[in-house]
């Protein structure tokens, strides 16, 4: 039996699961995180999201985007090494972690990425958030999937479980114990309070504010996600973590500037400090 109370924890409790870099680290064990999305008229969310992973500290950062849209990716962020689709296979083998869904679209380039990524043999931890979870609510009788995080807004939730975004929010517990039930894995409903769930423990944050009602803010969530599961914490931890380190950096931020104008790429400035 589930309990219903959440519990809430600080920062800087959930930074105790965060593993301490060693002296002689280097880029290959610090993880390797794979993002995929930012179809036509929407790079913009996979390029957040990819950025949020560079300044969670994963070691590396892969995305699979459309073709026209790589030498755009790394211009505005170098560190990023950018594929097309037909290196995605290869990557999804190779990956410690994987993100789909920003930008993704719903056609049938999104399809196909969707499908080989659920495909792969091993038991990599995916998060799907956007548009991979619309393709995900086309399929509501597949087999609940262990090794899934996913970060559904409100809107979202409710296509994952055939109801009203109202219904979702009347009693918010309720339905991130059912897309838990139904999916597997560990839920993250985002919102005023986002709720994490993996079946068995439920943790609220407090954290965050109305500043981050703007598009491409859950772009950023999973990459920081990614970029933590990447480094080896579990999923549970790693979306905890996420969550509270994307919403304490908002805080941040709009305690500086207010909240009208928060822009998503500039939670990862606060990042690092935030992580140290
Ligand atoms: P309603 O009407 O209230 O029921 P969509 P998206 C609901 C990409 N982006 N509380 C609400 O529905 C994403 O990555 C690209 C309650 C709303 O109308 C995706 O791939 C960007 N309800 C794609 O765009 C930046 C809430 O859901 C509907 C809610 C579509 O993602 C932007 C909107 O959801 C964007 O991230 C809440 N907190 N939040 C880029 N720069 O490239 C949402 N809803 O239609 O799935 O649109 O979330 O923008
Ligand atoms: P998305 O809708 O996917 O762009 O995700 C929005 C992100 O901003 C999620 O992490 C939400 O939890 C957060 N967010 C949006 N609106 C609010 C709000 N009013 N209060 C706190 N967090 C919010
Ligand atoms: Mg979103």
């Amino acid at each position: 039996q589930a309990p219903y109370l959440a519990n809430s924890r600080s920062l800087q409790a959930c930074k105790n699961a965060l593993p301490r870099r060693h002296a002689n680290t280097h880029k290959g064990n610090q993880g390797s995180a794979l993002l995929i999305g930012g179809n036509r008229s929407m790079m913009g969310a996979i390029q957040l999201a990819a950025s949020s992973a560079l300044k969670s500290g994963c070691g590396l950062c892969k995305v699979v985007s459309q073709n026209e849209h790589l030498l755009f990716l790394s211009a505005q962020q170098p560190e990023v090494m950018g594929y097309d689709i037909s290196h995605a296979n290869q990557l999804i083998l190779q990956a410690d972690a994987i993100a789909i869904g920003p930008g993704l679209g719903t056609d049938e380039w999104a399809r196909k990425l969707l499908q080989q990524t659920l495909q792969k043999p091993t038991k990599t931890p995916i998060v799907i958030d956007a548009d991979g979870l619309k393709l995900l609510a086309e399929n509501p009788n597949m087999e609940p999937i262990e090794n899934l995080i996913c970060t559904p807004h409100p809107g979202e939730a409710a296509l994952l479980l055939g109801c009203t975004t109202a219904d979702i929010q009347r009693d918010r517990i309720a339905a991130i114990k059912t897309l838990q039930q139904k999916y597997g894995g560990v839920m993250v409903l985002k919102g005023n309070g986002s709720l994490i769930y993996d079946g068995t423990h439920l943790e609220l944050c407090r954290a965050g504010n109305p500043g981050m009602a703007i598009g491409g803010m859950g772009d950023v969530l999973t990459g920081t996600i990614v970029a933590l599961l990447a480094q080896g914490l579990s999923a549970f931890d790693a979306a905890c973590l996420g969550v509270h380190l994307h919403a304490n950096a908002a805080d941040s931020i709009a305690q500086q500037k207010g909240q009208a104008g928060l822009l998503p790429s500039e939670l990862g400035q606060c990042y690092p400090q935030l992580l140290g």
